[in-house]
């Protein structure tokens, strides 16, 4: 128990948001009695300024929600049913620990696989949190690259693993080019460091097929079809490198391979890339020309860059530009993907890669459907699967087939939620899980340089348990005595980050449970320059417009993979950024767009984290129903009018929305945001079945933007 918990009359206990968002936002929970009864932002945080969002102001509604998964249940009814009956922890974990063992036995560890994503990112409960026990079980291994995988892979290849620009010194920016991100609805904390720089004189300039809430407060809007980016960028350097206004000082110090680079993208004029992308030549010209003379610039990638069949190589493309202009040299100049990389956080004492079996077998995520159907040759078939931090059935793409395989009456299935999520109602054992006031954390951020610490504020409510405590059972049961089994929050703590390291200098386990957060041990953002004299963490400490790392062919960054750093069969790279078009679209695949003429995106809601909150009234309320945006041209075609139910579909699946006619998307382009659940659906199923399992260039990313459908009205409508 920490101090702040004991004085639970009333107090004030500093913790920190959960969910997987850029922002981690730093939050003061009041309790009274025990009970929580307001949660609210720090103001004195520099980067979040006491704000949370929509999501999270409301978190005690899921917290204190009469659905929470509060005592280990086992199923009653037939799969997908929903239907439970209570058991003790004891039952379950014999129940598991026992099937676990006869499944082993019979067909090998192989035939058991995780599954679980980033329901909370804490250091502890997170993305690792399982790694050592199925390591040691033997498991198939999940290779888990829903989110920036491709983009870190390319980011990596470029300029190293570097954290890149502070947001907070984007205040001193002159030109904020934001690619493939809604800043106000994902990353909501940075829009007042932009809207400060604009008041200095910035010029913020929006790449998005969808004038969203973002593009709507930019100067400017660039309209660009879906996966086409590469072509934008390449285009850029063409006009930058042609008309000389690199900065030559810069490229000869700090970067190699300037010559080929420039080789390169003279291939790639204005001209074409206006053909690829839909954006005129003469936009092209002036967004290379304003990118390059008003220093210092910088580019805001989304993750959501990468869901195209090129998406690894618009990120190296967009990673080259900075380089090219010298924007480094200036706070506020370069490129921001995630500061994540500044944060020394000691990955291998969490995953334990060194626990793993050489030569295990690896299965995405993405292909789950395929693996647990028997579509993908497996030898052993998976017969258990345990998914926690993760709500599949809605974030996975191929949602039919990954209904039908979980539907299987042979597969063991054991799901760790707060809720009886899509995914649990297909559970034999389900088990209940704490919300982070339940629970200490300690957390990394990917949208500030600020370590953040999480005191539990609350006790665990019913028998809920931090996902730390579930895997120490389950070892235990298992009969697992390795030490890592044995450690406790406050042990898994002091092992989280290493403590060394310059950035944690000043920072320690006891002033961040009583400070809430700090700020890394790095310069402060009106001095924040990393890059300005070089100094790159790759191979050659400089920025690699040829990649020496592409020799490497499609790697996934150890991050992604329970820390095997093996490479995935692949070919080989190509070291300088090229042009790959999308997979699905009309230019690409005409006989594919005769049939399915519309390029569906499906970006993330503003009123839920994926699929978190998806299932709260409260939030449901603020997004309300899905819809699908699509454009006056394309509905008229299609006699389609606004509220009109319409039904989606290409060869993988179908799912059926209310339509929004809504001239913000582009003729071609329709939008249907993610997050609604499946049962809450009229067609029982939701945009992740029509989505591919095909993974984009690098990194194995996904690609979900690279996905062509058919919009038509209801029958029934
Ligand atoms: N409210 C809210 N915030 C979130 C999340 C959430 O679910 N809800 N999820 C969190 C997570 S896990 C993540 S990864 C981040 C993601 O943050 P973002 O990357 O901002 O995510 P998206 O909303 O998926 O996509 C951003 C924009 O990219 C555009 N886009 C899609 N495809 C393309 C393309 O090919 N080219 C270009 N130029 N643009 C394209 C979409 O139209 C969309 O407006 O957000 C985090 N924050
Ligand atoms: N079509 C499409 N698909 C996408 C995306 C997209 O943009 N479009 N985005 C992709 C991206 S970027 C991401 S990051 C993934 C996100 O995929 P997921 O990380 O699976 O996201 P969620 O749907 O929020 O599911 C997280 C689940 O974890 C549970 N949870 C929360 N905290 C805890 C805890 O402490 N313990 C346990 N045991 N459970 C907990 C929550 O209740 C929730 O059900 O989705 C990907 N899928
Ligand atoms: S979801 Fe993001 S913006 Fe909302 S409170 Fe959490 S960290 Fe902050
Ligand atoms: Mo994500």
């Amino acid at each position: 128990m920490t101090a702040s918990l004991e004085k639970t009359s009333s107090a004030t206990v500093r913790g920190a948001c959960p969910q997987d968002c850029p922002d981690t936002c730093a939050m003061m929970v009041t309790v009274r009695d025990g009970k929580a009864v307001e949660v609210a932002g720090d103001p004195d945080h520099p980067f979040t300024r006491g704000g949370l969002c929509v999501k999270v102001d409301n978190y005690l509604d899921r917290v204190y929600s009469t659905d929470r998964v509060l005592f280990p249940l086992r199923r009653t009814g037939p799969k997908g049913s929903g239907k439970f009956e209570r058991i003790t922890w004891d039952e379950a974990l014999d129940e598991i620990a026992a099937r676990f063992t006869e499944i082993s036995a019979q067909d090998g560890p192989e035939a058991i696989m995780p599954c679980s994503y980033l329901g909370t990112q804490g250091i502890l409960n997170g993305l690792n949190v399982g790694d050592p026990f199925f390591a040691k079980l033997g498991a198939t291994i999940a290779e888990r690259t829903y989110c920036d995988s491709g983009s870190c892979t390319a980011y990596a290849m470029t300029i190293g693993d570097t954290a890149g620009v502070d947001p907070e010194s984007m205040v001193h920016s002159n030109y904020i080019l934001i690619w493939a991100c809604n800043v106000m609805s994902t990353n909501l904390h940075l829009w007042p460091f932009i809207a400060e720089a604009r008041k200095r004189g910035a010029k913020v300039v929006v790449v998005d097929p969808v004038k969203t809430r973002t593009a709507k407060a930019a100067d400017w809007h660039l309209p660009i079809k879906p996966g086409t980016d590469t072509a934008l960028a390449l285009a850029m350097m063409h006009v930058i490198i042609r008309d000389g206004l690199t900065d030559d000082d810069y490229i000869a110090r700090y970067t190699v391979g300037f010559d080929e680079l420039a080789d390169r993208v003279a291939q790639y004029p204005p001209e074409w890339a206006a053909e690829e992308t839909g954006i005129p030549a003469e936009e092209i010209e002036r967004l290379a020309r304003e990118y390059a003379g008003a220093q210092p610039s910088v580019i805001r990638i989304g993750v959501a860059v990468e869901r195209h069949a090129g998406g690894g190589q618009t990120v190296r493309a967009l990673s080259c530009l900075p380089g090219l202009v010298g924007a480094w040299r200036k706070p506020g100049g370069g490129i921001l993907q995630l500061p994540l990389w500044a944060f020394p956080v000691n990955w291998g004492a969490m995953m334990r890669p060194d626990m793993l079996t050489p030569g295990k077998r690896v299965v995405n995520q993405f292909l789950l459907g395929e693996a647990l159907t028997g579509e993908m040759e497996l030898d052993p078939p998976i017969n258990a699967l345990m998914v926690y931090n993760s709500n599949p059935v809605v974030v996975c793409p191929d949602q039919d087939k990954l209904v039908r395989g979980l539907s299987r009456d042979d597969l063991f299935t054991v799901v760790s939620e707060q809720f009886l999520t899509d995914t649990a109602q297909f559970a034999d054992i389900v088990l209940p899980a704490t919300t982070q006031l339940e629970q200490a954390d300690i957390m990394f951020s990917w949208g500030h340089l600020y370590v953040s610490y999480n005191n539990p504020s609350i006790e665990p409510l019913g028998e809920a348990v931090p996902n730390t405590e579930l895997f120490r059972r389950l070892a235990a049961r298992m009969g697992f005595t390795d030490p890592v089994f044995q450690r406790t929050d406050d042990e898994m703590i002091a092992e989280a980050f290493d403590w060394t390291a310059p950035a944690m200098q000043g920072i320690t386990v006891e002033s961040l449970k009583a400070k809430g957060w700090q700020r890394l041990n790095v310069p402060p953002p009106d001095a924040y320059a990393p890059h300005a004299e070089g100094g790159f963490p790759t191979a050659s400490g400089k920025v690699e417009f040829v990649s020496s790392a592409a020799a490497g062919g499609n790697f996934v960054v150890p991050l992604f993979r329970q820390g095997s750093n093996d490479f995935q069969p692949g070919d080989p790279v190509d070291p300088l950024p090229h042009y790959i078009p999308p997979r699905e679209s009309v230019r690409t695949n005409p006989e594919l767009a005769a049939k399915y003429p519309l390029n569906l995106l499906t970006p993330k809601s503003h009123a839920y984290l994926n699929s978190s909150f998806g299932n709260l009234e409260v939030h449901r309320k603020v997004q309300k129903d899905p819809t699908v945006l699509i454009n006056p041209i394309d509905a008229e075609e299609r006699d389609i009018t606004s509220g009109q139910r319409v039904r989606l579909f290409n060869d993988r699946g179908s799912f059926t929305v209310a339509a929004k006619v809504d001239k913000s998307v582009l003729p071609g382009v329709v939008v249907s945001s993610l997050g609604g659940w499946r049962k809450d659906s009229p067609s029982l199923s939701t945009l992740a079945s029509v989505n591919p399992t095909t993974f984009a260039d690098l990194g194995n990313a996904p690609t979900f933007s690279d996905t062509l459908v058919q919009v038509e009205p209801c029958v029934d409508a």
